[in-house]
C-alpha cells in the first residue's frame, strides 16, 4: 500500500513539472486542481495514515515538496504568460517625429484680405469698417444712386424691411466715414457684402470687397492711376501693366475699369485671359460731386478718387480657384492647401 501511494504522489509531481499553459483559462484550471480548495493534492495527506511507520516521514516530505512544486510552477507560469502578452503588444516606433498639432490655416480670402491692407497701409490708407445691415441712405441715395435704379429693386438686394439693408457694397462705410471727417480723407474699407445672386461657380449671394478713397485738394486721375499701378505691381508681379476701360457707376464721374496684363500667359492669350492679355480686376473712378456734397464735402474744394475690388476675384487669379462656392464652404480640403501660407 505505501509504495501505491508513492507512486501516486510522484506521478502528481511530474505532472505539475511538466504542465504548460497557454492563456489564462488554462492558468486557472491548474490553480484550480492543485491549489485550490479542492485541489488533488490535499487527498494525498490524508492518505498518510496508510503509509507504514518507517516510511511516513519520507512520505510527508514528498507530499510537502508536491504542494510547494504546484505553487512555484504557478508562479512560473503566471510569469510566461505575462511576458507572452506583453510580446503580443505592438511597442510604437519611438524614435518616429511626433505628429505635429493641427492648428488649422488661414482662410485664402483673410490671407488677400491682409495683403490688399498692408499694401495701402504701406501709402497712408487707413482702415475704415461699418455695419453689414445699412439704412437706405448710406447704401444707395448718399451715393447718387438714382431712385430707380434696378440695385434698389427687391431682386437684386436683401431688404429687411422698407428702410434697411443687408449693405450691397462697402462704399456705405466710406459715405459714414466722409460724414463725421473733413478731408484729407485716406480710407480703405474691406468687408462682407450681400447680393441677391443664385448661388453658382461665378456668383455668391455674398463675397468681399475692399473698397479705397481718398478726398483732398487737387486729387485728380493721375493719382488714382499712380496708386493702382502701385498697387497691382505689390499685389501680382513687379512686371505687371494695368490699362483702364471707361465705364459706369452712379458714385463716379469719371468711371473705369481696369485691368492687369495676364500672369498666367502674359498677354500671350490663353483661357484665364479669354484670349485678350488682359485681366479685369477692378472698377474705379473720380468720385461724383454729389457724393461729396451728400457727405458735407465742398465739391468746388476738394475732389475724390476711389476704387473698389472684389477679394474672391483677386484670390481666384492668386490661387487659380475656380469656384466661388469653395470659399464659404469650409471644406477642409480645400483651406488646407493655405495652410503653408503664413502671412
Ligand atoms: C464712395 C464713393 C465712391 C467705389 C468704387 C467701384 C468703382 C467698383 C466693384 C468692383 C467689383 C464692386 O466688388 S465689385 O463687384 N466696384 O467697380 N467701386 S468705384 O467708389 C466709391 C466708394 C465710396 C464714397
Amino acid at each position: 500500500m505505501s509504495q501505491e501511494l508513492f507512486d501516486k504522489a510522484n506521478e502528481k509531481l511530474s505532472e505539475i513539472e511538466k504542465y504548460a499553459v497557454n492563456n489564462a483559462e488554462e492558468l486557472e484550471k491548474f490553480r484550480i486542481a492543485f491549489l485550490g480548495s479542492k485541489n488533488t493534492i490535499k487527498p494525498l495527506f490524508g492518505q498518510i495514515r496508510h503509509v507504514d511507520a518507517d516510511r511516513k516521514k519520507e512520505y510527508g516530505q514528498l507530499v510537502n515538496k508536491l504542494k510547494q512544486t504546484a505553487e512555484a510552477k504557478f508562479t512560473q507560469l503566471q510569469g510566461q504568460l505575462a511576458q507572452s502578452a506583453a510580446a503580443d503588444i505592438e511597442v510604437p516606433d519611438l524614435t518616429r517625429p511626433v505628429n505635429a498639432d493641427r492648428i488649422g490655416s488661414r482662410h485664402p480670402l483673410s490671407i488677400i484680405e491682409g495683403k490688399i491692407i498692408d499694401i495701402f497701409s504701406r501709402i497712408g490708407f487707413s482702415l475704415s469698417e461699418g455695419p453689414q445691415i445699412e439704412d437706405d441712405w448710406h447704401n444707395f441715395t448718399a451715393l447718387n444712386f438714382p431712385p430707380n435704379h434696378p440695385a434698389r429693386d427687391m431682386q437684386d438686394t436683401f431688404f429687411l424691411d422698407k428702410e434697411l439693408a443687408l449693405r450691397t457694397h462697402t462704399s456705405s462705410v466710406q459715405i459714414r466715414h466722409m460724414e463725421n471727417n473733413e478731408p484729407p480723407i485716406r480710407v480703405i474699407s474691406p468687408g462682407r457684402v450681400f447680393r441677391n445672386e443664385t448661388i453658382s461657380a461665378r456668383a455668391h449671394c455674398q463675397f468681399h470687397q475692399v473698397e479705397g478713397l481718398y478726398v483732398d485738394e487737387g486729387v485728380s486721375f493721375a493719382d488714382l492711376k499712380q496708386t493702382l499701378y502701385y498697387f497691382a505691381r505689390e499685389m501680382f508681379e513687379k512686371d505687371t501693366e494695368i490699362q483702364f476701360r471707361p465705364s459706369y457707376f452712379p458714385f463716379t464721374e469719371i468711371s473705369a475699369e481696369m485691368d492687369i496684363s495676364c500672369l498666367v500667359c502674359k498677354k500671350e492669350g490663353c483661357p484665364v485671359c479669354k484670349h485678350t492679355g488682359w485681366v479685369e480686376i477692378l472698377g474705379c473712378g473720380m468720385v461724383d460731386p454729389n457724393v461729396l456734397e451728400n457727405c458735407n464735402i465742398d465739391s468746388e474744394k476738394y475732389t475724390g478718387f476711389a476704387f473698389g475690388m472684389g477679394i474672391e476675384r483677386i484670390t481666384m487669379l492668386k490661387y487659380r480657384i475656380n469656384d466661388l462656392r469653395l470659399y464659404f464652404e469650409n471644406d477642409v480640403r480645400f483651406l488646407e492647401q493655405f495652410s503653408h501660407i503664413i502671412p
